[in-house]
C-alpha cells in the first residue's frame, strides 16, 4: 500500500500539496483476521444448526479454550469489553470510590460512574504509563472500595505492588486488561492477578471476536455470579435468582474467536516484526521514543507507541499527527486527553488535572502507529522514513503551518462574519 514514504522537499508532503505516501488508509486498528475457510466452515455449521445465541455450542467451547489458553480456571465470555468490566465491578460489589488509572480508554471510567460509583482518577508511572502504586496508597479514602488497574498497552501493571496495597487496605483489585492478551507477568498468564481481569476483544485489539470481551477469575463463587449476571440472572427456565443484564456473546463472535486462537502466534509474530522494524526505523531520530515491550515476557507487541518530545523533535505531536493524516497514516493519540479531562469527569473534577502530572505530560505527546497483519515491512520503512523527514525539516514545517495558522484567523471571520 506504501506508494513511497521517501520526500526530498518540504513541498513533497502531503499537507503542503504532494502526493501522499498512502493510497488507501492505513489504520491503527486494523482487525487481524484468521482463517477465512476455518471461519466459513463454523458459521454454516451455526446456520445449520440454528443456535445463534444463548450460551451455545461455540460459546462453550471458546470459553474452555480461552481458559486453557490463560491458564485461568473461568474465562467468561461477553459480548464486549465494557459489559466484562461492569459486570465485574457489580459482582466484585464495588461501590463508593474506586481508584482508576485516568491515562486509559474511557470505558474504565464510565463502566464506575455507570453504577454510580466514583472514579478517582490517580497518576502513572512515566515510564511504565501503568498505575503508580505509592500515587495509589495516597488516593485512598474512607470511601475506597477496590482499585482497577489497566494494563496499558499490554504492559502489566505492578501487580505485586497493588496487590499488597489492596490486601492491607481491605480493597478489592480488579484488573482492565484489554489491551493483554497473550501477554505474561512474572512468567504467569495475564488473567490470574487480582480478584478478576476484563479482556476486549474488540476489532481492534490484536485479537478479536469483532465485538466481544471476557472475565478471568480463579474465583469460582464471583464466576458463578457473573455467569448468572450476564443472562439476566437465570437459573434455569423461569428462575431468577439474581440482578443481570444481556451480556452474552453470540456464536458467531466465538466462531471468529475460535478461529483467531488458531493463528494467534501468528498474530504475534507479525507484530513483533513490525515492532522491532519500528524500532530500527525510527532509532537515532532526536526528541522521539518508542515504549519498549519486556523480552523477559510474553507479549502481543499490539500496540506502537511513540512520545514525541516537542522541544528536542522540533515538531509538536499534534503537528506530526496532521502530516502522518494527510499521508494517510492514521496514527492516534491514544489516550488524549485523559478521562478526566472528558465529560462527565471534567465537570463533575474540575481540579483533577492539579494531580495528575505525569497523565497530562503523556496525554500531550502519546501517538499510537499503525500494527498489525495488514502491516507489511514496506508500510513500516515507508512510515519512519516519514517521521524522519518530519523531524530532519521540523523548523521548516513549523514555521510554514504557523504562517498558514496566521491567515486562519481572517479565514475564521469570514465564516462567522
Ligand atoms: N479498556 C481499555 C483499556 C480499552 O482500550 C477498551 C477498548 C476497553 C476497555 C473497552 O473494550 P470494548 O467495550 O471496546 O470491547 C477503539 C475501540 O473501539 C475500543 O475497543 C478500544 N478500546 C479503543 C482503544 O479503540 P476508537 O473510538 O478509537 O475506535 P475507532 O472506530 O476510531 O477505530 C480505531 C481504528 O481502527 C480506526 O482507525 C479505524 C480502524 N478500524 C476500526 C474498526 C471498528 C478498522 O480498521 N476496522 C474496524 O472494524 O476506539
Amino acid at each position: 500500500m506504501a506508494e513511497s514514504g521517501q520526500k526530498a522537499k518540504l513541498t513533497d508532503l502531503a499537507l503542503f500539496g504532494g502526493k501522499p505516501a498512502f493510497s488507501e488508509p492505513l489504520h491503527v486498528g486494523r482487525p487481524n483476521v484468521g482463517d477465512w475457510d476455518s471461519f466459513l466452515r463454523r458459521v454454516r455449521d451455526i446456520w445449520d444448526r440454528r443456535w445463534f445465541t444463548n450460551n451455545g455450542l461455540y460459546v462453550r467451547e471458546f470459553e474452555e479454550k480461552l481458559a486453557g489458553v490463560l491458564g485461568v480456571k473461568h474465562c467468561i465470555p461477553v459480548c464486549n469489553g465494557t459489559v466484562a468490566m461492569e459486570l465485574a465491578i457489580r459482582a466484585l460489589g464495588l461501590c463508593g470510590e474506586v481508584i482508576v488509572p485516568s491515562f486509559t480508554f474511557i470505558t474504565t471510567a464510565h463502566a464506575l460512574q455507570w453504577q454510580e460509583i466514583t472514579p478517582v482518577f490517580c497518576d502513572i508511572d512515566r515510564s511504565s504509563h501503568n498505575l503508580d502504586p505509592k500515587r495509589v496508597e495516597q488516593m485512598i479514602t474512607p470511601r475506597t472500595t477496590g482499585i482497577i488497574g489497566v494494563h496499558i498497552w499490554g504492559r502489566p501493571c505492578e501487580v505485586d505492588a497493588l496487590s499488597d496495597i489492596a490486601r492491607r487496605r481491605g480493597l478489592k483489585l480488579l484488573y482492565d486488561a484489554a489491551h493483554a492478551f497473550g501477554a505474561t507477568c512474572g512468567g504467569r498468564m495475564i488473567g490470574n492477578f487480582g480478584e478478576a481481569e476484563v479482556f476486549s476483544f474488540h476489532a481492534t485489539k490484536f485479537f478479536n471476536t469483532f465485538e466481544g470481551g471476557a472475565v478471568a477469575t480463579n474465583n469460582d463463587e464471583l464466576a458463578a455470579k457473573i455467569r448468572l449476571m450476564k443472562n439476566f440472572g437465570f437459573q434455569g427456565y423461569d428462575n431468577v435468582i439474581y440482578i443481570g443484564t444481556n451480556g452474552k456473546m453470540t456464536e458467531i463472535a466465538a466462531a471468529m474467536g475460535l478461529t483467531g486462537l488458531e493463528t494467534l502466534d501468528e498474530f504475534i509474530a507479525v507484530n513483533r516484526k513490525n515492532y522491532f522494524a519500528y524500532k530500527q526505523g525510527l532509532s537515532g531520530i532526536p526528541g522521539l521514543k518508542q515504549i519498549s515491550y519486556s523480552e523477559r515476557e510474553r507479549c502481543n507487541f499490539q500496540y506502537i507507541v511513540l512520545e514525541v518530545d516537542e522541544a528536542a523533535a522540533g515538531i509538536g505531536r499534534d503537528q506530526l499527527l496532521a502530516l502522518l493524516h494527510a499521508e494517510n497514516v492514521l496514527a492516534r493519540r491514544y489516550f488524549f486527553p485523559g478521562c478526566h479531562r472528558m465529560e462527565p469527569y471534567r465537570s463533575l473534577f474540575p481540579h483533577a488535572g492539579l494531580l495528575l502530572p505525569e497523565t497530562e505530560r503523556l496525554a500531550r505527546c502519546i501517538l499510537s502507529l499503525p500494527n498489525g497483519s495488514s502491516v507489511g515491512g514496506v508500510d513500516v520503512e515507508a512510515i519512519c522514513s516519514l517521521i524522519r523527514f518530519a523531524i530532519e525539516h521540523g523548523g521548516e514545517i513549523r514555521r510554514e503551518l504557523s504562517t498558514r495558522d496566521a491567515h486562519q484567523p481572517s479565514q475564521k471571520q469570514s465564516i462567522h462574519g
